[in-house]
């Protein structure tokens, strides 16, 4: 009998220790050719399924050399499953079997290295997991252990196109809508057909930075359907003054970890005390110029450019606006950029005015849009009544609001809440909820010490506000596609 090469034999071990997972479906099977070792484990996992439609993910060991680039392979058992929407990795089917090709990012996999990948499947009659796969190549097949789906979710995301053979599947935000551009006094698609667009925004980069990485940024876009990240930038608080480069590198980072999931990245440059934007003016050109020098060629950035002015009048925010707006537009020209408005971007209502300031002396500038943020137990009717007049004659995104009191914390108003986003719907008025971070406060999403751990998708590690906010965000878009 030839001994097996010492590649192989850790292949087997390694294979023995990720089969005890208990949904997964695991194989392990090394292969060996003379030029070089391969070999690979796959842990396929269903993360959630609903009539007809589920969520899987997918991690693809390295057993063998480094890879320089990887296209795992996989036949689905049943005729009837689709994949619509991918994410980590470019995803094709003809027939029944897939191929998921590695991103720039992920591409190189040492021997013993792992990544995650996922997609959102459709079914039919039935859901079975696959049970053999390739990696370039390589078949890997061994020992199988059966998975049961997770408890099934009432709530259905939005459809996707199916594909069509060997071509990229999947449809995401970006990849539906493109560049997009204010009319009138909506947001419109490549079309030109008025959207809205729902995400949600982070914490503080400076201390929920753990909170941002391949796992939750995938259920993000994945397990919530999200359209958007908004990427919160603190600059008081030990934010971006301390460390212009790092947090710039920061920002940066996450932008591109939105764009290759197709999501709309909304750079926030998250002033609120001080509450004079001049104060930061210098701060904000020199930010500014840098990133939007870095995402010129994308379509999915949009830059926002004060977070709550407050104390403050609304010339002197125009003024601000009409100083950062053209530092923007000299690398990037067809982004949309949105400007705070006075009182906390209340329209100025929490410092007792009204949006009649803005659409008297409107910034100096096209395809810009005007902020307006809430927190549902904090602010009610008479927001609402103000933002449906201004909405009739501004383009308003709504960049940050919380389902909770203005502290951030307290219990979830689910009435105002529910009033809140069933008239931004209505008006399709984009919105990024505070926030996609597990702080200890009702405002976030996860509950305190989620990101310890690499589980976000599902509603176990949900607050009663993020249960709330998934469960809106994750129903179908609808965007107009002609
Ligand atoms: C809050 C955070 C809280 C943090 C505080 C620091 O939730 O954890 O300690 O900032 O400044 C806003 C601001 C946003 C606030 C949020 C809740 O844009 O920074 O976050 N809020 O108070 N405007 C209204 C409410």
């Amino acid at each position: 009998m030839r001994l097996l090469p010492r590649a192989s034999r850790r292949a087997l071990i390694a294979a023995g220790a990720v089969g005890a997972l208990a949904m997964g479906v695991t194989v392990a099977l090394p292969v060996v050719n003379a030029m070089a070792a391969s070999g690979c484990s796959v842990t396929y996992t269903i993360a959630n399924q609903w009539q007809g439609g589920f969520t899987a993910n997918v991690t693809v060991k390295n057993l063998g050399d480094q890879l320089n680039g990887w296209t795992l392979g996989f036949t689905f058992p049943n005729s009837g499953q689709q994949v619509t929407q991918g994410w980590s990795a470019t995803y094709a089917q003809s027939g029944a079997n897939v191929t998921a090709a590695s991103m720039s990012y992920n591409g190189s996999l040492a021997t013993n290295a792992s990544t995650g990948i996922g997609f959102n499947g459709s079914w039919t009659s039935a859901n079975p997991v696959p049970t053999s796969f390739t990696l370039n190549g390589t078949v890997c097949t061994g020992s199988t252990t059966p998975s049961s789906p997770a408890p099934s979710s009432s709530a259905s995301p939005r459809p996707s196109a199916s594909p069509s053979p060997s071509q990229p599947v999947g449809q995401t935000p970006v990849a539906i809508n493109g560049q997009l551009r204010v009319c009138g006094v909506n947001l419109c698609n490549r079309f030109n057909r008025p959207i809205q667009l729902r995400g949600m925004s982070t914490h503080g980069l400076q201390w929920f930075a753990n909170c941002y990485n391949d796992n939750s940024l995938n259920a993000l876009a994945g397990d919530w359907q999200a359209d958007l990240l908004r990427v919160s930038m603190y600059v008081q608080e030990q934010g971006y003054e301390t460390n212009p480069a790092g947090f710039t590198n920061q920002v940066n980072n996450l932008v591109e970890e939105a764009t290759e999931r197709g999501l709309y990245a909304m750079i926030d440059f998250h002033t609120l005390t001080p509450g004079d934007p001049m104060y930061n003016l210098e701060r904000a050109k020199t930010f500014f110029a840098a990133v939007s020098a870095r995402h010129a060629a994308k379509n999915n950035v949009i830059y926002e450019i004060t977070n709550e002015p407050n104390g403050v009048s609304w010339s002197t925010i125009k003024n601000y606006a009409e100083q950062v707006i053209p530092v923007i537009r000299a690398n990037d020209p067809d982004a949309v950029v949105i400007v705070g408005t006075r009182g906390w971007s209340s329209l100025g209502v929490s410092e007792g005015g009204n949006s009649t300031e803005i659409i008297n002396n409107k910034v100096n500038a096209t395809n810009i849009m005007y902020a307006f943020h809430f927190y549902a137990a904090s602010h009610k009717d008479n927001y609402r009544a103000e933002v449906e007049r201004a909405a009739a004659a501004l383009p308003i995104f709504v960049t940050e609001f919380g389902t909770v009191t203005y502290t951030g914390g307290g219990a979830v108003d689910q009435s105002s809440s529910t009033a809140w986003l069933d008239m931004l719907d209505r008006l399709k008025i984009g919105y990024a909820n505070w926030t996609y971070s597990d702080a200890s406060e009702g405002s976030a999403a996860f509950k305190p010490g989620t990101c310890n751990g690499s589980q976000y998708a599902g509603t176990s590690v949900l607050t009663e506000s993020g249960n709330f906010m998934r469960s809106r965000i994750r129903t179908a878009d609808n965007f107009p596609t002609s």
